[in-house]
């Protein structure tokens, strides 16, 4: 059986987590930054040095390709490289250098497979610069206009389509033009079920409906010594309120339901003036699409409620509306039958987390394998996930793109 270099892959790691490295050992390049512009650079460059097609396309989106016997669709894995500002260093980067380390592989021992194989990581994964996430493979799967992609703006009104300039990665290649056979993305888990169960690979059936909106409430500042509670246009009590109605809510609906407010200023949020403004953001997530509309509305309900109470005005803005997505269940049969082939434990769960694996699966069959993330830290510096569990996941990519490849 051909064997990656599980010493490479974790050197390719560390290297890749240099960049943009912060206090803790994780990992801080947002989407277009120039830290996303030296990894990206760094990624191109081991591309290059293998000996791949690198295309770069309108979206920013690189794709490395590595000819094969036949010019036929390729099979595709990767992720994505852009992180967090708290990120680790597995998030993305393990599923682009695993991919890396499958071509090298196949080029130390001299294998040309039937098809193209081809390593890709997107533009804008995380949406945590930038929104919606999933940007680039939205682009690249036809769900977002290219347009409206280089229209999303920052918090400092940078937008995508100028920063992508600015760091030089507006490519020639027209988004989604290389369709590929199938995509495999392989990824750690960011929860805690596989780390709790003690199983070395999560064969992912679905990804979760996510539904992001940013609330931007106006109240009116006032003194906080003297002003009577009865008087109070408080734009925080309504953001805060929220947080604590869509905490209750979640545990309430249990099941997969998730909520967050991850996102909170407050205006001019000094310690002796009922604030102004507020601008939050609230994020849900559930498996089943009629759960997550339940929740939306809910938490819309709750909203309205207290808006009119407080007498303050609330405007949101759907910042990412995605519905769950179902993989393709064949190649969910094949994660699952190479990863029992190497003695490796398995079970079957939903993705809790966004991927630019769900876009893909919009255009061509797509699965997922995942890693054990232990104590399910993900969005953290301390993510980790060990080195058996970093090399076992990419063995089973291996022997899917290969044989995916001859087929
Ligand atoms: O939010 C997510 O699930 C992903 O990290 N973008
Ligand atoms: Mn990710
Ligand atoms: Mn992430």
């Amino acid at each position: 059986m051909l064997h990656l270099d599980e010493r490479h892959l974790l050197g390719a790691l560390d290297e890749l987590a240099v960049i943009g490295a912060i206090e803790g050992g994780g990992c801080a390049r947002l989407a277009l930054t120039d830290e996303d512009r030296a990894g990206r650079d760094l990624v191109v460059g081991w591309m290059n040095a293998l000996g791949l097609d690198v295309r770069i396309d309108a979206i920013g989106n690189v794709i490395g390709v590595r000819a094969g016997q036949e010019n036929l669709a390729p099979v595709m894995t990767g992720s994505h490289i852009d992180t967090v500002r708290t990120g680790g260093r597995y998030d993305g980067n393990y599923g682009v250098l695993a991919g890396l380390e499958v071509v090298r592989a196949l080029n130390a021992a001299g294998i040309v497979t039937r098809r193209p194989v081809a390593v890709a990581f997107f533009t804008n994964e995380e949406g945590a610069r930038f929104q919606p996430d999933m940007l680039g493979s939205l682009v690249y799967a036809g769900g977002l206009d290219l347009n409206e992609a280089y229209a999303a703006a920052d918090k400092d009104g940078h937008s995508v389509g100028d920063e992508l300039r600015r760091i030089g990665y507006v490519g020639p290649a027209e988004p989604g033009a290389l369709r590929p056979h199938a995509f495999v993305e392989l990824h750690i888990e960011q929860g805690p079920i596989l780390d709790e169960e003690k199983v070395q690979i999560g064969v992912v059936e679905s990804v979760q409906g996510i539904s992001w909106t940013e609330y931007t409430v106006t109240g009116v500042s006032n003194h906080a010594g003297t002003t009577p509670m009865r008087l109070r246009r408080d734009a925080g009590y309504l953001a805060a309120s929220v947080n604590v109605f869509a905490r209750k809510l979640a545990r309430e609906m249990g099941g997969n339901q998730v909520a967050t407010v991850g996102a909170l200023t407050l205006r001019p949020n000094l310690i002796n003036v009922v604030p102004n403004r507020a601008v939050f953001t609230v994020d849900l997530r559930n498996t089943d699409e009629a759960k997550l509309k339940d929740a939306e509305a809910r938490v819309a309900a709750h909203i309205a409620e207290v808006a009119a109470a407080e007498r303050v005005d609330v405007e949101a803005s759907v910042l990412a509306r995605f519905e769950p997505v179902i993989f393709d269940a064949g190649l969910v049969d094949r994660v699952e039958r190479h990863a029992r082939a190497l003695s490796l434990s398995t079970r079957r769960m939903p993705s809790g987390a966004g991927h630019d694996a769900q876009m893909m699966q919009r255009i061509c069959p797509t699965s997922m394998i995942f890693v054990p993330s232990v104590a399910g830290l993900s969005h953290n510096v301390r993510e980790h996930t060990d080195a058996a569990d970093l090399a076992a996941g990419a063995q089973v990519l291996l022997n899917l793109m290969l044989e995916l490849a001859e087929e």
